[in-house]
């Protein structure tokens, strides 16, 4: 019913996702899904946060959470090298640093050369320490963003039907917090110095979940920082093809070929009691390992 109609497939030479954070209720895993089927990318950078290990325990985990999980096994088994990178929010994935399988790599960085140039890719959580801040999430915590979140999911769900683009309430209390968009500028200008620091050109990270391309000029130099945003409140990915950089924004009026029915699906309440985060990991390394 959601099969997606024949339109030819946008090539992406490397496609960069953080924080999509499945297992969650912010996850916009439906939206995901359309955008993965839209793409035809010949490198994924999966930049940290992808499944929400600390979330996990509420056993939150519908049909379209599995199916972005399944997207990626499409990839592999097409020859995609798909690199992971471990973010703070798996813990539990740093064990398998250096883990490599066929195109699937499990790494905590990675460094790449684009015509060049040298780009350093991580989640960005190290700064945490350096900044002594924690996430900005815990900075608008005491207004409830679990709150915001579920607020968030029902007003979209009556702006659809309404045919309104959907909007983000925490993003806007997030831009609109002072301390909040100060953590911002301090994790960009960090990031950058230390690329600068290690002769780096370009740093990649995600972590904040403000997606963004801008050039800092640091006393050693500029670099150009990018963040690949999120897919709970942005919606967003990097992309590199031919030679550029750029933000993807997701929009629902630019998937509307899917025709999707207007209607509130009932796997987006169901909660499957799935096993554990242990079993989950060791059963998806054992379906890669048969995969090769
Ligand atoms: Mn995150």
């Amino acid at each position: 019913m959601t099969e997606f109609k024949s339109k030819a497939k946008r090539k992406i030479d490397l496609l960069i996702l953080s924080d999509i954070h499945l297992g969650t209720f912010g996850c916009q895993a439906k939206e995901l899904n359309k955008y993965l089927k839209s793409i035809e990318p010949k490198e994924v950078i999966l930049n940290g946060d992808i499944i929400d290990i600390w979330q996990f325990s509420k056993r939150y985990w519908p049909k379209s959470h599995m199916k972005v999980v399944s997207q990626f096994f499409k990839w592999l088994s097409k020859g995609v090298r798909i690199t992971y990178i471990t973010g703070n929010h798996d813990e539990m994935l740093r064990k398998f640093e250096g883990f490599k399988v066929g195109n699937f790599e499990i790494q905590n960085k990675k460094v790449i050369t684009i015509k060049g140039k040298k780009a350093w890719i991580f989640r960005g959580d190290i700064f945490d320490f350096a900044m002594q801040h924690s996430r900005w999430l815990t900075k608008v915590g005491a207004i409830g963003y679990d709150f915001l979140i579920v607020l968030n999911r029902v007003v979209n769900i009556f702006a659809q039907f309404l045919g309104k683009d959907r909007f983000s309430l925490s993003k806007r209390v997030k831009n609109s917090v002072k301390s909040a968009v100060k953590f911002i500028n301090q994790f960009e200008e960090t990031s950058t110095n230390i690329a600068a620091d290690n002769g780096y050109d370009y740093v990649i990270c995600g972590h904040i979940h403000h997606p963004e391309i801008k050039t800092y000029n640091t006393p050693k130099g500029s670099v150009v920082y990018l963040n690949s945003g999120d897919w709970v409140e942005n919606l967003t990915s990097l992309e590199y093809h031919k030679g550029k950089w750029s933000i993807f924004h997701y929009h629902d009026h630019d998937f509307e070929y899917f025709d999707e029915p207007k209607t509130v699906d009932k796997n987006d309440l169901e909660y499957m009691s799935a096993e554990s985060p242990k079993e989950l990991y060791t059963n998806m390394l054992k379906e890669m390992m048969t995969k090769q």
